[in-house]
């Protein structure tokens, strides 16, 4: 167990310390000179059990409160002094909304100085602090009368915090390991050490770990757990990790820094949390209100942005966003203490919701309520929450990260809750079992609505259906439940565009007359070297682009291949060229063969054989190297059946592009350079495709 001192300057904490544990924590000059504690104090008290306790000594002094903050962070357990002479006093008063502010419930109140006064004057105090005690989460507890001149009460307060540490429960040592640094220091021999408190998990020698927002890594090389060498560090220990890493030094590691395990650090400056603002307060917090923000042991300058209403009144609570000045490494469910930009008084505190709180739509509705689904401690039922309101998913591994759960204990809470996850990049996408079930009967819906009304047309555009379908997924998560989907024969995936797996599209009757003219031109004798778009157009006198439009159609129908821009081949045509070029390879040394093999076999003339072999070495059906080409025998298929009869095409012996007999003069597509880049990539048809792809 943790206890910290707390209590008006002079009023006995490092006294009361001392006499508890014999060790002097002013280790300063400055504090020995002026008599005050200026900076925090730690000392170890053995209990008879065998158990440790730490004390953390803090300043009463109004200047260091931001240390005292420092201090309070973490401790278990509250030691609030009160000198019975002076009574409640200011910082009596403000550390005790501090501790409050904190959320710690348990601790003890040493009334101190009591050989100072009379009977009278003792009760009256302690009916006071007693009073002060009411509203806080301190409420009713002990006032211990002692005084550190003559040892009365002392042993009656060990006593206490001997049975308060028993009683005490071990923090739960299961989440994530984090340590809110307070000190750094070279030790000679070991290198650099830190210390703090661990807030949660468990840190081993070996571990490594990163020193966090700074981001550095370093590796833990000797523990002492309450100021006794270990092999492990526990939640609610004080710990001193000797870390050895590139650039971790005395002077790059201090107060303020958490260190980490490696998955815990996303350092954040943008934070929504709740917060209630102290009825000692004067005025409203009102809109971009300057503060210091205190957490762990990090003090930093922010902005309040208030998420409901306008200002926020003394005494009252509401959720509010932190713009910080820069990163912090934090957790969900951390608490926070702000205070004024000149450091003269605490506004007032409370718990971190969401670390990455949103710059914009912070105030709507749909974000208030993933804020309360936030604010429930429990993770399972936070997460059981956040999945069932808009945008109804949530990404789990930024979820567990900023909750520091530990991986099996959120494996157990996934699989309660019995989540569908979708991988989208480096983060999972979560749904509940509802909200998939309504993706998917839209994501149904609406394919069979579109083929209803497009049966020309192969399927839609993925981007366009993802905008229709409620919840409406991230564009990864989306293609990732489309494959999903696609794998279990639901839908069809076809390049960029999604269709019920059983849809066909079919031509309209005034394209297919069209395309019934359009097909004699392609295939044929000149197969090999079909007529472009523009040639097709002009021999049938039909717009360019009314063909273009056929052609591309029947290309995503699989029925031709625009091997480049404008020029298509029928599909059957293809796989006759790749019965073609495979017989070259097999007569070609190492089945290695040029593009000047090809064009000589297949007779089109070397601009057109470059571009079917770039086409094929495109859908990995050929590979080039250099000069030479090979083709890939796992891909011969791709483009259907090879012809058994390989065909013969007679070879014009100087390698000129010839003009067979019979073959219309396309003059108009002759000689133009092709246009890479137009064609479409995905005009094969899906199941032609490799099943991962
Ligand atoms: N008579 C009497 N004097 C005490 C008692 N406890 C502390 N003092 C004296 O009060 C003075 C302040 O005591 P500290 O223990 O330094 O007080 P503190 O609360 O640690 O002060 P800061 O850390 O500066 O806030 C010292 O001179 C102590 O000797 C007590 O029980 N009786
Ligand atoms: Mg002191």
């Amino acid at each position: 167990m943790i206890v910290g001192t707390a209590g008006h300057i002079d009023h006995g904490k490092t006294s009361l310390v001392r006499l508890l544990t014999g060790v002097d924590t002013d280790r300063l000059k400055e504090e020995k000179a002026r008599g005050i504690s200026i900076d925090l104090g730690f000392a170890y008290l053995a209990a008879p059990d065998g158990d440790v306790l730490g004390f953390v000594d803090v300043p009463g002094h109004e200047r260091f409160v931001h240390n005292m903050l420092a201090g309070a962070t973490g401790i278990d357990f509250v030691l609030l002094v009160v000198a019975a002479n002076d009574g409640v006093m200011p910082q009596t008063v403000e550390h005790l909304a501090i501790v409050n502010l904190l959320g710690i419930e348990q601790g003890v109140i040493a009334l101190t100085k009591v050989d100072l006064v009379d009977a009278p004057r003792r009760s009256e105090v302690m009916d006071e602090i007693a009073r002060r005690l009411a509203p806080t989460r301190l409420a009713g507890t002990e006032i211990i009368p002692v005084s550190s001149a003559n040892g009365d009460g002392i042993d009656e307060l060990r006593g206490h915090l001997f049975a308060a540490a028993k009683a005490h429960k071990e923090r739960i040592s299961s989440g994530r390991f984090r340590l809110a640094v307070d000190r750094c220091f070279t030790l000679a021999g070991a290198g650099t050490v830190v210390t703090g408190t661990v807030l949660s998990g468990a840190v081993s020698v070996g571990d490594r770990v990163v020193i966090s927002p700074k981001g550095l890594t370093a590796r833990v090389r000797s523990i002492h757990a309450q100021n006794r060498p270990a092999q492990r560090g526990l939640a609610g220990e004080r710990c001193a990790l000797n870390l050895a890493g590139e650039g971790v030094s005395k002077e790059a590691v201090g107060r303020g820094d958490v260190i980490l395990e490696p998955e815990l650090h996303a350092p954040t400056s943008r934070i929504d949390a709740e917060l209630t603002v102290l009825s000692s307060e004067t005025k409203p917090i009102g809109h971009w209100f300057p503060v210091r923000l205190h957490h762990a042991a990090s003090d930093i300058g922010a902005r309040v942005v208030v998420l409901g209403g306008e200002a926020i009144p003394p005494g009252g609570e509401a959720h509010i966003q932190l713009v910080l000045e820069k990163p912090v490494a934090a957790a969900v469910g951390d608490c926070f203490v702000l205070r004024d930009t000149t450091a003269q008084r605490t506004i007032g505190g409370g718990r971190f919701l969401d670390l990455r709180a949103p710059a914009r739509k912070r105030r709507t509705p749909e974000r208030i309520a993933q804020l309360s689904a936030h604010a429930t401690a429990d993770p399972e039922r936070a997460l059981a929450a956040l999945l069932e309101r808009p945008p109804y998913y949530a990404d789990l591994a930024c979820f567990a990260r900023d909750r520091a759960i530990a991986a099996a204990d959120f494996g157990a809470i996934v699989e309660n809750l019995g989540i569908t996850k979708l991988a989208a990049g480096n983060s999972l996408i979560a749904l509940s079992t509802p909200q998939w079930t309504r993706f998917k009967q839209g994501l149904i819906a609406a394919l069979e609505i579109y083929h209803t009304a497009n049966p020309d047309l192969p399927g839609i555009g993925i981007e366009r259906l993802r905008l229709q379908i409620e919840p409406r997924l991230p564009a990864p998560a989306f293609l990732s439940a489309l494959q999903g989907l696609a794998h279990a024969r639901e839908i069809a995936l076809d390049g960029a565009w999604a269709r019920l797996s059983g849809h066909q599209a079919k031509l309209t009757s005034a394209d297919e007359d069209i395309w019934y003219q359009v097909q004699p031109l392609l295939g044929g004798i000149d197969r090999f070297r079909p007529p472009r778009v523009r040639d097709i157009a002009g021999i049938l006198t039909i717009a360019e682009s009314e063909i273009r439009r056929i052609l591309k159609l029947l290309g995503r129908m699989g029925k031709l291949d625009e091997v480049a821009h404008d020029h298509f081949f029928l599909r059957g045509t293809m796989a006759a060229i790749i019965g073609v070029i495979s017989d070259v390879a097999a007569h070609s040394p190492n089945d290695q063969f040029t593009a000047a093999q090809v064009r000589d076999r297949l007779g089109t003339g070397r601009k057109v054989a470059i571009q079917i072999l770039e086409f094929l070495d495109r859908h990995g059906v050929t590979y080039r190297q250099n000069d030479l080409r090979r083709i890939n025998k796992h891909r011969l298929d791709l483009f259907g059946r090879i012809p058994e009869d390989v065909p013969e095409v007679p070879t014009d012996r100087n390698g000129r592009e010839s003009s067979p007999v019979g073959r219309p003069d396309f003059k108009s597509g002759r000689g133009r350079e092709p246009v890479f880049g137009g064609f479409d990539s995905h005009s094969l048809p899906p199941d032609s495709r490799d099943a991962s792809s």
